[in-house]
C-alpha cells in the first residue's frame, strides 16, 4: 500500500488518540479543581505503527483491505491509576460516557495472563468528525496501575528484544516479579484503605467535636455558668484522652442536656 494511503487510513486514529488523550486530562483537571482525589494518574496514548499493524495482520492472517475492522488497537490510549480499585472506578467513568461506547472488555485483573500480565482492557467505538462526515472508529484502552504498568512495559521491551524466545531463566523471573507486583498492588491498596478510614475518622472527629462546642456555647446562654463550666472542663478532659468512642458517648450526654434546656436550636 502507498504512503500516502496509509496516511489517509491512520489519521482518523491520529485524531482519536489526540481527542483522547485531552478528554482523560480533562477528567484529572475536574477532580483537581474540585480538590477531589483523581482516581486517573496519568495517560498516555500512541498510534500503532505502520509494522506493528503489517506484523498483526500477518500473525492473524488478516487481509490489508480489513485492518480498519478487525484492527481494534490502531489508536491505543493507557490509563495509569495508583489503586487497583481506582481501575473500576475509570471503568464506569467511561462506562457512562455518552461520547464512547464499549465494544468488548477484557480484565486481565481478575484473570491475569499465564505471562503475568495484568491490565483491564477496554475497545471502545468512537466517533470522529472528517471532511466526509462521522466515522466511528475502534480504539483501546488500557487501563492499570502505575505497578502493572512498570511489569509491562520491562516485559514487552523483552518480548521485542527476544521475538517471543524469551529464555525460560527470565520468564522465570518474569513470572516471579509479576507474583511481587500483584503483592504491592494489594499492599498499597490496604494502605490505602487505612488512609481512607484515617481520613473519615478525623472528620467524624471534628464533627463531633464542632457540635460539642456549639452546645456548650448555648448552654452558656441559657444554662447555670458554673455547671457549664463544669460539662466544659469535663469536655477538654475527654478530649485530651483522643479517644473516639468516650467524645460520643460526651456528646450523646451533653445532647440529652441541651435538650433539656432546648439549647440544641440556639444559634
Ligand atoms: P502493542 O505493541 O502493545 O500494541 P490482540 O490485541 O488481538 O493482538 P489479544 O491477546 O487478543 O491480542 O488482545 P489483548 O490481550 O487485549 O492484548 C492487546 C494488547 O495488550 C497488546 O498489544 C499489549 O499491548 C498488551 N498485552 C497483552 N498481553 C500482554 C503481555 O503478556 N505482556 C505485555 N507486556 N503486554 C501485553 P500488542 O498488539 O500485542 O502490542
Amino acid at each position: 500500500m502507498e504512503i500516502q494511503l496509509w496516511r489517509e487510513i491512520l489519521m482518523p486514529y491520529e485524531l482519536a488518540v489526540k481527542e483522547l488523550e485531552v478528554k482523560f486530562n480533562h477528567i484529572i483537571n475536574e477532580y483537581r479543581v474540585q480538590k477531589m482525589y483523581s482516581p486517573i494518574e496519568t495517560v498516555t496514548g500512541r498510534l500503532k505503527s505502520i509494522s506493528s499493524i503489517l506484523e498483526k495482520c500477518r500473525k492473524k492472517d488478516i487481509p490489508i483491505e480489513n485492518i480498519t475492522e478487525q484492527i481494534e488497537d490502531i489508536a491505543g490510549i493507557r490509563i495509569m491509576c495508583q489503586f487497583v480499585e481506582d481501575i473500576y472506578r475509570v471503568v464506569d467513568i467511561i462506562r457512562n460516557r455518552n461520547d464512547m461506547e464499549i465494544y468488548q472488555e477484557k480484565d486481565y485483573i481478575a484473570n491475569a495472563k499465564p505471562s503475568g500480565y495484568r491490565s483491564y482492557h477496554l475497545i471502545v467505538k468512537y466517533n470522529i468528525e472528517t471532511l466526509e462526515g462521522t466515522r466511528k472508529i475502534f480504539a483501546e484502552i488500557q487501563i492499570r496501575t502505575l505497578a502493572m504498568n512498570f511489569w509491562a512495559t520491562i516485559e514487552h521491551s523483552l518480548q521485542y528484544k527476544y521475538r517471543q524466545n524469551i529464555p525460560e531463566h527470565i520468564t522465570k523471573r518474569l513470572t516471579a516479579s509479576a507474583e511481587a507486583i500483584l503483592k504491592l498492588d494489594e499492599e498499597m491498596s490496604s494502605i490505602h484503605d487505612e488512609i481512607m478510614d484515617a481520613q473519615s475518622s478525623f472528620i467524624i472527629h471534628a464533627a463531633i467535636v464542632s457540635e460539642i462546642l456549639n452546645n456548650i456555647q448555648n448552654l452558656y446562654k441559657v444554662a447555670n455558668r458554673r455547671e457549664v463550666i463544669k460539662i466544659q472542663d469535663e469536655f477538654f478532659e475527654i478530649y485530651k484522652l483522643n479517644d473516639l468512642e468516650q467524645l460520643k458517648s460526651f456528646a450523646r450526654q451533653l445532647d440529652i442536656i441541651a435538650e433539656g434546656y432546648r439549647a440544641q436550636s440556639l444559634r
